[in-house]
């Protein structure tokens, strides 16, 4: 349950090592961590902090569409991939605006930098919404999950669609042990996608009649992503198990390196004052049953009712 997360928080808080990262924020980070959230207990989306639980249904269904441009993500009002995208367009020789090296710190640290920065972002987002060709160009973000889970590139040339391949595997043969989705491809890693996976490989298991979820996640931000990524997994679980005819089981987050970052610490600490609240439940529609026909109507929230937001600036 919640508290598990708020466990891991703390257990970070007072174990962490003091680690250098690649965006330069610094963290505390531990590495090896396990969490296990019972879905039949309620959706495990935190009520200590108020998350947007409509950026994490479009994050998953644009995963799931096999899409990995951000303009889907823009238009549903979902701006946490943008950073990813503008990195490779500021870099690229297109660009012409005023130097943006940096610029997830800068704009952190120097107010004067942060207002060119909003500007050249907004711009930057107006055009991935309606020039296609530079969406085409720069809103994409390279072979990310979408492409992984839906559209793996073979040696052979053709492709393979890990996630359709692993629904109809539980439906046909639950007991199997390699119900596994990966989205780590040594091939694509070092320079064909803006971001090596975070979360790197899925499993499913079936007993009982429930379907549970694994994930292996090799580096993991503890105030910002995991809250996101532990409500994304467990999404991805109801959505199979209504497809396949079972109940939830457990959701099992494994973590590689776990860290807060070092100017997450504030938030963090507030956070663990607050009182758990009852966790909400998600209700999927019954006149569909493919995960591939889902739309953002088709899954509702209900019962959610958290303490406030409280919040953070991201590492780029
Ligand atoms: N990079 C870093 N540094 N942390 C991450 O969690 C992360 N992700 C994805 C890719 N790179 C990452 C993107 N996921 C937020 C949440 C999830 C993200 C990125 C950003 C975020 O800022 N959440 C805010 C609300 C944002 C809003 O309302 O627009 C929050 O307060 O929760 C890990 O998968």
């Amino acid at each position: 349950s919640e508290t598990s997360y708020l466990n891991l928080c703390r257990y970070v808080l007072r174990n962490g090592t003091k680690k250098e990262d690649r965006t330069g924020t610094g963290t505390y980070s531990t590495f090896g961590y396990q969490m296990r959230f019972n879905l039949q207990e309620g959706f495990p989306l935190l009520t200590t902090k108020k998350i947007p639980f409509r950026l994490i249904v479009s994050e998953l269904l644009w995963f799931i569409n096999g899409d990995t441009n951000i303009r889907y993500l823009l238009q549903h009002n979902n701006n946490i991939w943008n950073e990813w995208a503008f990195e490779s367009y500021v870099t690229s020789e297109e660009y012409q605006g005023p130097d943006m090296t940096d610029f997830g710190r800068r704009s952190q640290v120097d107010p004067e930098f942060k207002s060119l920065y909003d500007k050249e972002m907004n711009g930057f987002k107006q055009r991935i919404l309606e020039d296609d060709d530079f969406s085409e160009r720069f809103g994409n973000l390279g072979a990310v999950y979408g492409k992984q889970w839906r559209d793996w590139q073979t040696s052979r040339g053709d492709t393979i669609d890990q996630l359709a391949y692993v629904i109809e595997s539980i439906k046909k043969n639950p007991d199997s042990r390699r119900h596994m989705v990966t989205a780590w491809n040594p091939e694509d890693v070092p320079s064909n996608m803006a971001l090596p996976p975070c979360h790197t490989m899925f499993q499913f298991y079936v007993a009982e009649g429930r379907l549970s979820c694994q994930l292996y996640q090799r580096s993991a931000d503890i105030f910002l992503g995991v809250p996101f990524n532990i409500a994304s997994y467990a999404l991805l679980t109801h959505l199979i198990a209504h497809e396949c005819d079972l109940e939830v089981g457990e959701f099992i987050h494994t973590l590689g390196d776990a860290h807060i970052y070092s100017n997450h610490i504030e938030q963090i600490n507030k956070q663990l004052t607050r009182e758990l609240l009852p966790l909400p439940n998600v209700r999927l529609t019954n006149e569909k049953n493919s995960v591939f026909d889902f739309d953002m109507e088709d899954i509702q929230l209900q019962g959610y009712d958290p303490h406030p937001g409280i919040k953070a600036p991201v590492a780029v």
